[in-house]
């Protein structure tokens, strides 16, 4: 018997068993205690709403965890699931293979900007970053120069939480707590938030580009050959929707190009529509050697990662080996028969109702919903792209204090939001239309005029 049994939601309203107790699970990145204190539960989903364990009706203003693009429980999707559970539910994917993987990766190698075709398929997004380094790495000694070990991400970089990925990832709590233990050889770029200078940009900040010209600096310091990869987000989601400034992956592609250092966009929150194109790599112009991406990849409905990488990586480290495994990584996961029949699905959807055309479409509606809360309390930044929002507000006594009261007011009003820090971050499912981004502002204003 515990104390959290009686905090228990009663579930049965929506036709779903009762939870039990919640002591015994250990969640992610959530603040356990208070959490169990007062369960927010989510019980069903559709479209753009999901709802909860009292019944209500909560519209989706983060696409789960910015993976729904599509909306929720789109019948082709779940359809295709349960009908792929039916007729080949699992298939070892090491020595063996089944058509669905092959039959993703040509789809895939379709949509990518050009030269990007080889697809390596994983489980998510933590998964892909990993494998996209030591696919760097392993190139580079095919390439007869394994002397090229180092990384560079950024500061304020995400890249899930494997230790590759907190290593290169430039977040202090994530890295704080395993600091003894983190990949040598790693260096940061900048970050390119500057409130001086970008504050209420809309569209690509005009300043920053120069930022790019550390990667320079560290080449300098270090010598190209000790440096195998630059890993950035094109728009950083998780540390509070950072936009690229104007030039700055250019310059960034350039002078990878200029010392052999390979360019990896972890495309993980960007890919898939969420800019109003299909990869951040479109909407920039700018293509990376290497591609990570999950989430929007099965629409969030079976986990899926992949690993795009330039043939040319492929062919290095295929052609490094006279006979037998060539790379020797893999999950038991990967390519999971499940996950190809999601992504296939996803895929169709997104090009029958031409989402990522529907995103680019909606993103001046957006783009100007979301500086409309300038003057706003609190309010010191407000950034837009595609259909993702910044809506930075100042910090109070505890960082991340004033945001998280902001997402709970949001909460109860029956409004999805995610907070970073004090930066609420917005990333609907692409079927949002225009009064459910108006319900989505409207609850925000509320929420911010009344937090202290
Ligand atoms: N790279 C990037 C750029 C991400 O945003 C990962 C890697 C890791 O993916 P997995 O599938 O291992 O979680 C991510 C994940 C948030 C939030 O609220 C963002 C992520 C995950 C959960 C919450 O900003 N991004």
């Amino acid at each position: 018997m515990t104390d959290s049994l009686q905090t228990v939601p009663d579930h049965t309203s929506v036709g779903v068993p009762r939870a039990g107790t919640l002591d015994a699970q250990w969640m992610p990145f959530t603040a356990n205690r208070a959490f169990k204190l007062a369960p927010r539960m989510l019980v069903a989903a559709k479209d753009m709403h999901y709802t909860d364990a009292d019944g209500r009706q909560v519209l989706d203003g983060t696409a789960g965890l910015w993976c729904v693009n599509a909306g929720h429980c789109r019948k082709p999707i779940t359809e295709a699931i349960a009908e792929q559970a039916a007729v080949l539910d699992y298939a070892p994917g090491f020595q063996m293979g089944h058509p669905l993987s092959f039959a993703l990766a040509e789809r895939l190698a379709d949509m990518l900007p050009d030269g990007l075709d080889r697809i390596f398929f994983v489980n998510s997004g933590s998964e892909a970053v990993d494998t996209a380094l030591k696919m760097a790495l392993a190139y580079h000694r095919a390439r007869g120069e394994p002397s090229r070990v180092s990384f560079i991400g950024r500061e304020r970089g995400y890249h899930g939480v494997g230790f590759g990925g907190i290593s290169v990832g430039g977040i202090q709590n994530n890295r704080q707590a395993f600091a003894a233990q983190l990949l040598p050889h790693i260096g940061h770029l900048p970050h390119t938030h500057d409130l001086e200078h970008n504050a209420y940009t809309h569209g690509q900040p005009a300043w920053g580009a120069h930022l790019a010209d550390g990667l320079q600096r560290m080449v300098a310091e270090n010598g190209a050959d000790t440096i195998a990869a630059v890993i950035i987000e094109p728009v950083a989601g998780s540390t509070g929707v950072l936009i690229p400034p104007a030039g700055y992956l250019e310059r960034l592609r350039a002078i990878c190009d200029e010392h052999g250092i390979l360019l990896i966009f972890d495309e993980v929150i960007t890919g898939f529509g969420r800019l109003g194109a299909p990869f951040a790599a479109d909407r920039f112009g700018v293509t990376p050697d290497v591609m990570t991406v999950a989430k929007g990849l099965t629409n969030g409905a079976v986990p899926m990662g992949a690993v795009f990488a330039r043939r040319g990586i492929y062919d290095a480290v295929l052609g490094a080996t006279e006979r037998g495994i060539e790379f020797f990584h893999g999950y038991t996961y990967s390519g999971h028969p499940l996950a190809c029949a999601a992504a296939l699905a996803t895929l169709d959807l997104y090009r029958e109702e031409a989402l990522f055309d529907r995103a680019a479409e909606l993103a001046p509606y957006w783009e100007d919903a979301v500086h409309s809360l300038r003057g706003l309390p609190h309010i010191i930044d407000l950034r837009a792209i595609g259909l993702v929002a910044g809506i930075e507000l100042e910090g109070r006594d505890v960082i991340g204090a004033r945001g998280f009261d902001v997402f709970l007011d949001c909460f109860e009003q029956g409004v999805l939001t995610r907070v970073a820090a004090d930066t609420v971050a917005l990333s609907p499912p692409l079927i949002i239309d225009r009064e459910q981004v108006d319900r989505l502002f409207d609850a925000l204003t509320r929420a911010i005029r009344r937090v202290a």
